[in-house]
């Protein structure tokens, strides 16, 4: 190891997943200085297959950064979703009733927009984050790729590091107060090279479990399986994965059938839901992932990272042109309002959607509510307000 080489900016932000890097591109449009540091190398981030849903607001933000050309020429536009139980399909027509479409755009295809457009420090494969001073003058000491040890000085920290990251971790615990859910359920996602068999995803209720068809591309598909949260890959081979989309997503009024293709990629992720309060401690502000986690059903962890940074980004903007800190102040609480409507929704979404076993008032329950939300215009609206995104703060 050589010595410490020491730098200074404005904003230190830890993580280019979407939440540091859009609020890296805000920050250079409000004139803002900023360092990014990634555990990871750009090949890892640019691969990582993860979210599809961009809500209006979000594609709304990226296009005024003058960032969403390829997004405009590739994403697939949604104006409804469908949702299958008893064997029977319901359209959800979301921009007639909310007034929005949602865009279908995979999230490592936004992550590579933002990192081929910015031209700023952006550190890759960096080691040994800690962060400290986080009352005065936060530091952030790492080590580069190159195994040389860094300390940089900052104003702020913005914490963008994901729920496993370091930002969190350093906040003294008894400061915090988390609230959390787990589910008795996860999801096996899989890629596959096949056409999408419906122009809309269909999110479906069995017997058997949930499943999800959605789709990245004409060629491409996305689905997903519910299944136990210990469950174990190896057990699901190929012929499994489809003959078990194929029965969940199995109608009766139609002909419909699924295509089927080589499977590109597979993983299982837990189904959580994870919030920190207050988001900020001294001068180190937590925003995506580092402080809440929604489950996937209702679509809005990515979405929810970008208005976190908005907000963020409006209130350094402030503070620097003004010396005016309260929206600084005010960060947290303003964030937070938005974080439980949405924590409302995919738990609302998670609950009605999978089957949790032989409870049979459970059951009753569920298909109660898929009835009313298929049936009742107002409870439809309410689906889809929430479903295509409340506009950002
Ligand atoms: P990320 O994307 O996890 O990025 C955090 C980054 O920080 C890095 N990092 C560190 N860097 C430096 N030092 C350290 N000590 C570090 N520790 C970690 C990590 O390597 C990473 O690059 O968090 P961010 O930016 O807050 O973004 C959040 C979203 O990624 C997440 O909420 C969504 O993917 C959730 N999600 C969905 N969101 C949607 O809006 N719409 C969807 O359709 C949707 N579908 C999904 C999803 C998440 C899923 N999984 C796999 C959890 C579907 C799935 C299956
Ligand atoms: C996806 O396409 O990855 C996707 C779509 C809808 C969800 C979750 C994930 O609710």
């Amino acid at each position: 190891m050589g010595l410490t080489v020491e730098t200074r900016t404005q904003v230190g932000i830890i993580g280019a997943g979407p939440a540091g890097l859009v609020l890296a591109h805000l920050l250079r449009q409000r004139g803002i200085d900023c360092v990014v540091l990634e555990r990871q190398s750009r090949s890892y981030v640019e691969a990582r297959i993860r979210a599809g849903v961009l809500e209006h607001g979000t594609v709304d933000l990226l296009t005024s950064l003058g960032l969403a050309d390829r997004l405009h020429r590739e994403r697939m536009v949604h104006h409804g979703i469908e949702l299958l139980f008893e064997r029977s399909a319901h359209r959800i027509p979301l921009t007639e009733l909310a007034g929005h479409e949602i865009s279908i755009y995979g999230q490592h295809e936004v992550v590579k927009d933002l990192i081929a457009a910015w031209d700023g420090p952006l550190h890759f494969s960096v080691s040994s984050v800690a962060l400290s001073s986080l009352d005065s003058a936060p530091v952030v000491s790492y080590v580069d790729s190159s195994g040389v040890p860094q300390v940089l000085r900052c104003d702020v920290i913005a914490g963008c590091d994901g729920f496993h990251g370091v930002s969190r971790a350093s906040i003294p615990p008894s400061v915090l107060r988390v609230y959390q859910r787990d589910y008795p359920h996860a999801w096996l996602g899989i890629l596959a090279q096949a056409p999408p068999s419906s122009e809309e995803l269909i999110y479906a209720h069995s017997s058997r479990g949930f499943a999800l068809h959605s789709m990245r591309s004409p060629t491409v598909t996305r689905m997903y399986l519910q299944v136990r949260p210990d469950e174990d890959l190896s057990l699901w081979p190929d012929e499994r994965i489809w003959s078990e989309l194929r029965a969940r997503l199995d109608r009766s009024e139609s002909t419909w059938s699924l295509a089927d293709g080589p499977i590109l990629e597979r993983s299982v992720a837990a189904m959580r839901s994870f919030v920190v309060s207050p988001m900020r401690y001294g001068r180190l502000f937590l925003a995506g992932d580092a402080a809440h986690i929604v489950p996937p059903t209702g679509a809005k962890g990515l979405n929810l990272a970008v208005a976190d940074v908005k907000v963020l980004a409006d209130a350094l903007s402030s503070f620097y042109a003004t010396g005016d800190s309260a929206g600084l102040d005010a960060y947290s609480s303003t964030c937070l309002q938005r974080v439980w409507r949405v924590q409302h929704f995919s738990w609302w979404m998670t609950s009605m959607l999978h089957p949790t076993g032989d409870d049979p008032f459970d059951l009753a329950l569920q298909l109660a509510q898929l009835r009313y939300v298929t049936s009742s215009r107002a409870a439809a609206t309410s689906l889809a307000e929430n479903y295509v995104g409340f506009p950002f703060p």
